[in-house]
């Protein structure tokens, strides 16, 4: 079998592809990437050499470069992870999310159709749904409205109703909506890293309005695997929720860090709000629980500890990225909030 993974060189998309190499080792692992200030190639260093794994710089939204690939390859799965998938750079330019969250899903869908892959899965987010109050409100279900408050929501959103109409058309496609995912290799302009990262090296930890937001939390593994399972034995043109019932205020998250690293909590700085922050999340994932077996393996209170661990044991690999565009992402960011 192989699979091409798109945004294989970013955060989750990597650790699917260790996940897929290590469970099938008779499994061809394609990953395809454009390589934006996300990608990272030394993530994948691990693999590069492996025989059953290639990589491909490619952008998903450059049809004739994917069809070429595809052609080479005749994948029978693609995995889609390649995304803009930050909330705040989607606030100072909402350009690139709709090219490529929008217009690179479709491109990637109808090349695969054309090629007859067998089974295409669309990687997507709670953050479609919108937000719920901190107090009530009931839990995500894959039944639940979109209401996306942001131009990223809005663009994975837009990407599921592209997904699902060609579902519709008899495309084999599934979806799956994952909430906050923390682990190894997450790019530090997210809250654990960049709050891990300030925390190493005595710098404010900017939580944003009063702290109070809620994110429902998952060790990345658990998604990785949740992932595998809907691939294998997920039912086309359905949609499966992903959550671990890790809800946790920010604030909240961000003492758990100071206490892991023994830092003060006298680093702790309220900054200014996102704009139109959604206010907490909440999933139920009752659904792929009960039809594909699927559970979470590992706690938030272990997965905070292993991710800790990991960006402890590797300062090289962020240290180079937050030495890099990072710098100038910053600037932007808090000059214009
Ligand atoms: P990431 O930003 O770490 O990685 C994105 C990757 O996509 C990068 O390697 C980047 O180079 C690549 N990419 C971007 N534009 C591309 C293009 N036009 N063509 C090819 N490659 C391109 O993202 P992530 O956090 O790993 O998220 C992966 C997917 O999971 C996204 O679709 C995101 O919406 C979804 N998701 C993320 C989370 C989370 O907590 N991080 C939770 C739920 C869902
Ligand atoms: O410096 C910060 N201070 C802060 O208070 C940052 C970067 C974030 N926050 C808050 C905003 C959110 O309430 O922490 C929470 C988490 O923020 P992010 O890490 O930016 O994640 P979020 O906006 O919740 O979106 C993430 O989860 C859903 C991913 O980035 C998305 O790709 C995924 O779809």
């Amino acid at each position: 079998m192989t699979i091409v993974v798109t945004g294989g060189a970013g955060f989750i998309g990597s650790n699917f592809i260790f996940h897929m190499l290590q469970t099938y080792p008779d499994y061809r692992i394609v990953c395809l990437d454009k390589l934006t200030y996300a990608g990272n190639l030394s993530t994948l260093k691990g693999v590069m050499d492996a025989p059953n794994f290639r990589f491909v710089r490619l952008d998903i939204c450059d049809r004739e470069g994917v069809v070429r690939l595809f052609s080479e390859e005749h994948p029978d799965a693609v995995v889609n992870f390649a995304a803009e998938s930050h909330v705040d750079r989607s606030l100072l330019d909402p350009a690139p999310f709709f090219r490529t969250n929008v217009e690179g899903t479709r491109t990637l869908l109808d090349v695969s159709r054309r090629s007859g892959v067998k089974r295409y899965h669309q990687v997507s987010t709670d953050e479609v749904y919108g937000a719920l109050p901190l107090v009530g409100g009931q839990a995500f279900t894959e039944q639940s409205a979109l209401h996306p408050n942001n131009a990223y929501s809005e663009s994975k959103a837009r990407a599921d109703e592209i997904v699902l109409q060609y579902a519709g058309q008899g495309f084999p496609a599934t979806i799956s909506r994952c909430g906050n995912n923390l682990g190894p290799y997450q790019h530090p302009e997210k809250l654990i890293p960049l709050m891990i990262v300030n925390a190493l090296a005595d710098q404010p930890l900017p939580v944003y309005g009063t702290g109070e937001n809620v994110r429902d939390w998952l060790y990345v593994e658990d998604h990785c695997r949740a992932i595998d399972l809907i691939l294998h034995e997920g039912r086309s043109g359905e949609v499966y929720n992903v959550g671990g019932h890790n809800e946790m205020r920010n604030i909240d998250v961000v003492k758990l860090i100071c206490k892991e690293l023994d830092r003060p909590e006298s680093l702790i700085t309220f900054v200014a709000d996102r704009k139109g922050h959604d206010m907490r999340y909440a999933i139920d994932a009752a659904k792929i629980r009960n039809e594909l077996g699927w559970l979470p393996e590992t706690t938030f209170r272990d997965g905070i500890r292993r991710t800790v661990r990991w960006y402890l044991d590797h300062r090289e690999w962020w240290q180079e990225i937050v030495s890099g565009e990072y710098q100038s992402y910053c600037r932007r960011m808090y000059g214009d909030r």
